[in-house]
């Protein structure tokens, strides 16, 4: 049978189970966009900007529902959606991005848009293929959705030239549908048993997980609970571990945590690590240092030793991996007195930890605290929180209490500013029965916020709330003190309601605390009918974070005395000179 290289695409699409599209059509993918107005499983999604489509098809693929896909023009759309591409990739996000190409049966030079997608794309993809025959277009989708989804899942690239669109040629033979195999565990008997062993001994065991633990929340509860173990989470994995729990410590360790989960770690003698890689954000800029006994879980093999020696490593998927360590595991002694005098302290420096927000004068601004425990009470458990990069990112992972996985989505390793906005409407197009807000700065709104558009158009009801405090200030205050200046970190002024009407989105102001509730109140009813808000939050930030208090003591730490004088001298000096 003959068809186009376009309703192959859509095809294989349909059958991988792709619910929606983002992109831009261009004279390399009309075909492609003709076919996808024909299916009747997926809606393709016109977007702003090809970079907030690629944050958009991240944050589906982060909900867990299906696969991120872009549909995209070669080499500018590619380049556009680069950066949502990288942040998948280090984030290990499935995605599949699909470009046009250029027509490879005309001879011709200096074509539109010619330039080498595949050595652009290589090192921010697990994989690129280039279809060369009509035949080769399902295989070739099945395929690279099989490397997205395995392993430590990322991004692939897929490439059609226009003609193979245009025009019709030998489609091959049928091609089963993929199933989706289950990740089983690669670990050894022995060394699940010699992990089981180390756990049962320790005095003081602690478990950490990161996003790779996301869809293991009950194997870790119930492991913790037959510990009496404390569980810290990363960044990106924040809502692998219910904060309701009272064994939940909280994010981060070490000096960067919060005081829970720094306290209920600090004499850990076995740490069972799940799914976290041991990044830079998740060990507060490596000043956290795990215990000999690192028992470490990951479905990635090259995670293992990369930061810190495992006693054990144990590969495979984070659930299976977990249900084999707790069959191996004996009942332990002193199990249940441990849990109680754990949870104890963690409600305590709870407790102490958000006193000391609430005492914090905001002067005539909103108190970060204020603000999310007024939000925690309006969201469902299974609400998704999506924030941006900047202190509010931090603000919110120390005092935004998360219940259910993959409850909060965050751009962490590549760290990515502008990945709210089209982060809340990709969640919202994948869970439109869910509460959805995102968290955005007020630098990182200037780089996407005309998504909003998108999100009008898409009827969604998403509540944007944007920490306007005027600065960059998870870069402003770490410039404070050792330059006493802060250059390129004061923004300019922006309209933010402007910017509300001119997407469409209804707009809310939080002028201080006595705005928050009936702020919210008013965002949710607006979003209730379909219709994005945008809340402009007068945020106080002149209370520190326990994160960036901890990055930057670490990172001085490191110093060598004599840049340690150096910069001391400068600061001090510039302290004085003004
Ligand atoms: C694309 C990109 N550019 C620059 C940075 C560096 N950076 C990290 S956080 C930050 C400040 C963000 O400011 P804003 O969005 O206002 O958030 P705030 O820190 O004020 O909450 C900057 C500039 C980045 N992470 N990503
Ligand atoms: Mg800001």
């Amino acid at each position: 049978m003959t068809r186009t290289a376009a309703s192959l695409l859509r095809e294989a699409l349909e059958n991988v189970g792709v619910r929606y599209t983002f992109g831009i059509p261009g004279v390399h993918n009309t075909e492609i966009y003709d076919e996808l107005a024909k299916s009747p499983t997926i809606a393709p999604v016109l977007v702003t900007h090809e970079g907030g489509g690629a944050f958009m098809a991240d944050a589906v693929s982060r909900t867990g529902t299906s696969l991120g896909t872009l549909v995209i023009v070669p080499a500018a759309g590619v380049t556009h959606a680069a950066s949502g591409i990288a942040e998948a990739f280090l984030d290990g996000i499935p995605m599949l991005v699909i470009s046009g190409g250029v027509r490879r049966d005309t001879g011709r030079a200096y074509q539109l848009h010619d330039v080498d997608q595949h050595a652009l794309l290589k090192p921010i993809t697990k994989g690129t293929w280039l279809v060369e025959r009509h035949s080769d277009v399902i295989p070739t989708i099945y395929e690279a959705v099989r490397v997205a989804t395995s392993g430590e899942p990322g991004p692939v690239f897929v490439e059609i030239p226009v003609n193979l669109q245009l025009l019709t040629g030998d489609a091959g033979p049928v091609h089963e549908t993929p199933v989706h195999v289950a990740q089983g565990a690669r670990c050894t008997a022995p060394a699940i048993e010699e992990a089981a062993a180390l756990l049962a001994a320790a005095r003081a065991p602690g478990i950490f997980v990161g996003w790779g633990a996301v869809d293991a929340s009950r194997e870790v509860t119930e492991l913790a609970e037959r510990l009496g173990a404390p569980v810290a989470t990363t960044l990106q994995g924040l809502s692998a571990f219910p904060a309701n729990h009272a064994l939940h410590a909280g994010f981060c360790l070490g000096r960067a945590a919060v005081p829970a989960a720094e306290n209920a770690f600090r004499d850990c003698d076995c740490l069972l690590a799940v799914g976290t890689r041991f990044g830079e954000i998740a060990t507060g800029s490596y000043g956290y240092v795990p215990p000999a006994n690192l028992i470490h879980v990951d479905i990635n093999p090259a995670v293992f030793g990369a930061n810190y020696p495992a006693r054990v490593a144990l590969e495979g998927d984070a659930a299976t991996v977990l249900r084999r360590l707790s069959a191996s595991l004996p009942g332990i002694d002193g199990a249940d007195v441990r849990r109680a005098a754990v949870a104890a302290q963690i409600a305590r420096d709870k407790a102490a930890y958000l006193e000391s927000w609430e005492a914090h004068d905001p002067g005539d601004r909103v108190n970060p605290a204020r603000f999310f425990a007024a939000l925690r009470t309006r969201l469902a458990d299974d609400a998704v929180v999506v924030v941006d990069d900047g202190n509010h990112t931090f603000l919110a992972a120390e005092l935004m209490p998360i219940r259910h996985p993959r409850g909060f989505i965050s751009p962490t390793d590549f760290n990515c500013m502008g990945y709210c906005v089209p982060g809340t409407i990709g969640a919202k197009l994948a869970r439109p029965g869910a509460q959805v807000v995102g968290i955005v700065g007020d630098g990182a709104l200037r780089m996407t916020g005309l998504e909003l558009a998108t999100a009008t158009a898409q009827q969604l009801g998403v509540v944007v709330f944007v920490f306007s405090d005027g600065e960059l200030a998870q870069i402003s205050q770490a410039q404070e003190i050792p330059y006493n200046r802060k250059t390129c970190t004061v923004l300019g002024p922006l309209d933010v309601a402007g910017l509300a009407q001119a997407t469409g989105a209804a707009f809310v102001r939080i002028a201080g605390d006595a705005d928050v509730g009936r702020g919210m109140d008013e965002a949710f009813a607006v979003a209730a009918n379909r219709r994005p808000v945008l809340v402009d939050v007068a945020v106080d930030y002149s209370k520190r974070t326990r994160f960036t208090e901890g990055i930057v003591r670490t990172n001085l730490e490191r110093f060598d005395l004599g840049t340690k004088v150096r910069l001391v001298s400068r600061a001090l000096w510039r302290r004085v000179t003004g």
